[in-house]
């Protein structure tokens, strides 16, 4: 264990997990690590599950108040979730466990745009953070915090918590020191300064994190791996729309809008993202750059086969194939990912600056190209907004990708109105389904629904959504975005009712 915690001050307090989690008391704001099932702490938060069941079933009350940087794993919101141990979380979670818990309403949700989060915790909006529980792969001799997988909001936790625990994780490869940039020189307003980055490969900051030593509360050692789950091989569906996504970029390079490299590339979570990254693996273009929160195995590919030169996020979200490429050569990947603070990765400053073409994946759009990314049937959360917002409203180019339809065809993606909107149309520039691809930008609302209609609707639900749309017209209080306020929710709420969208 020398070789990893090289500092006095660390070793001194190094405890067992069990010891660390009697630190969290009822109704504590516990912030850690993590960020898309990489980099969580995972020893504590199990140990503290299991406080909280025996407090359960002693009668007591304990819950805690859980802050991250966005979703972690099975030991950490699936735990806490089992032992109905969270009353509040924010900003983002992928757990279904949790999720099953904020849907019955026992846990309370709030999700946020991911690059917010620690200006938000600055001003207090969290709370007091009690205590900040923080996974890194080691210590250096100045007693600095050499991160693992992920760097999320771990640099502000460590500003604002009362006492902080490490949880050193000895499955992360000590090789991939050298891979995070922190920037230290976040500031409130007014004494913010822009951020000199100027391209996706620029490091701004420092490889380690320095902690202060007197809160410092506990250290622990684990060897738990990441939660990586496998991406599914691409099926049809996400094969036409990685289709259609790389004709329209071939596209625009030709109409000379874009350069023949791109811009630096973001791309969301899930299946159908990922394989738009392995389709750009096969395709022509060279000397890509990646500036996205999440690094996949699309990216991973592509790095390794040159494609693309140099890839900037917060963090990784790979399958267990891919973990273990990143183990095996971390070397060599830490010459071409820089992990950052998330607030640094989901910058609107840099978004804007650095021309983000940007690729995120939704529930479902209206026929003028609101968005809906969280809220099935408008109530019951997915996942969480995460870092959507930050790239769609400050890209380049703002790109939405979908099937057609879910749930074996009952459900149309394509609907009348959203039942709630996470990206506005002013938001959302080009809509893509294995239909085809709905090139939105310049155009009026009532022009878009027929684009969207056209080219992205199922041609089970395309004469649906045209009679809605007349009817619309017809009926709508004003002619800006027609709407027949009777019938624009009625295929959610015949959803409900019958399991099917449509009588
Ligand atoms: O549910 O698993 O119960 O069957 O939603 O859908 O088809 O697997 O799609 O993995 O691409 O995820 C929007 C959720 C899409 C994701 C969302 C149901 C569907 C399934 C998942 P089941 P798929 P994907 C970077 C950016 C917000 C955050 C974001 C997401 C489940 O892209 O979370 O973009 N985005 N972050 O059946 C009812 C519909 C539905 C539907 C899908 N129209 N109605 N259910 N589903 N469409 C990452 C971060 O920010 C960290």
């Amino acid at each position: 264990m020398k070789d990893r915690i090289r500092n006095e001050a660390f070793s001194a307090r190094l405890t067992s997990a069990e010891d660390a989690a009697t630190l969290i008391h009822h109704n504590d704001v516990v912030a850690t690590s993590g960020f898309t099932g990489a980099g969580y702490p995972k020893a504590v938060p199990e140990a503290l599950s299991r406080r909280i069941t025996a407090a359960h079933a002693a009668g007591k009350e304990f819950s805690i108040r859980l802050l991250t940087g966005a979703s972690t794993g099975p030991q950490l919101d699936g735990a806490l979730a089992q032992a109905n141990g969270i009353a509040f979380r924010a900003p983002y979670n992928g757990d279904s466990t949790l999720r099953g818990r904020i849907n019955e309403g026992s846990t309370l949700y709030l999700d946020t745009h991911l690059g917010q989060v620690a200006q938000k915790a600055r001003q207090g909006q969290y709370g007091k953070l009690n205590v900040a529980i923080i996974e890194a792969l080691g210590v250096t001799p100045e007693g600095y915090l050499i991160l693992s997988s992920s760097v999320g909001n771990s640099p502000t936790w460590a500003q604002l918590a009362d006492k902080i625990i490490v949880e050193i994780n000895t499955w992360q490869n000590p090789e991939l020191a050298g891979i995070h940039d922190i920037w230290p020189h976040v500031r409130m307003p007014p004494n913010t300064h822009s951020i000199p980055l100027t391209h996706p490969g620029d490091r701004i900051g420092s490889g380690t994190l320095p902690i202060d030593l007197d809160r410092l509360a506990a250290v622990v050692i684990t060897d738990e791996p990441d939660r990586n789950a496998p991406f599914a091989e691409p099926d049809e569906n996400a094969q036409k729309i990685a289709g259609h996504v790389l004709d329209f970029l071939h596209h625009e390079v030709r109409q000379g809008r874009l350069p023949p490299s791109l811009l630096p590339l973001q791309s969301g979570v899930g299946n159908i993202a990922n394989a738009v990254l392995e389709g750009l693996n096969s395709s022509q273009f060279e000397n890509l750059t990646g500036f996205s929160e999440v690094i996949q195995d699309g990216m991973l590919s592509m790095l390794e086969s040159g494609r693309m030169t140099v890839a900037s996020a917060s963090s990784f979200s790979l399958s267990p194939e891919a973990a273990q490429r990143i183990n095996e050569k971390a070397a060599f990947f830490r010459e071409k990912i820089i992990l950052r603070q998330q607030e640094i990765s989901n910058s609107p400053e840099l978004i804007r600056r650095l021309g983000i073409i940007a690729m995120n994946g939704m529930i479902e759009a209206d026929i003028y190209g609101n968005v809906n990314s969280t809220c099935v049937m408008g109530s019951r959360v997915q996942n969480g907004i995460g870092g959507s917002g930050d790239f769609a409203r400050n890209a380049f180019l703002s790109i939405f990708v979908s099937p057609s339809t879910a749930k074996g065809g009952k459900i149309s993606a394509f609907v009348p109105m959203v039942p709630h909107t996470d990206h506005i149309l002013q938001d959302v520039q080009i809509i893509v389904s294995e239909q085809g691809l709905a090139d939105l930008r310049g155009l009026a609302p009532v022009e878009r629904a027929r684009e969207i209609i056209k080219n992205c609707a199922h041609p089970d639900f395309r004469p649906l959504l045209k009679d809605y749309f007349a009817e619309a017209r017809k009926h709508s209080f004003g002619q800006h975005i027609p709407h027949h306020l009777p019938s624009a929710l009625a295929w959610h709420q015949r959803y409900i009712e019958t399991g099917r969208m449509t009588s």
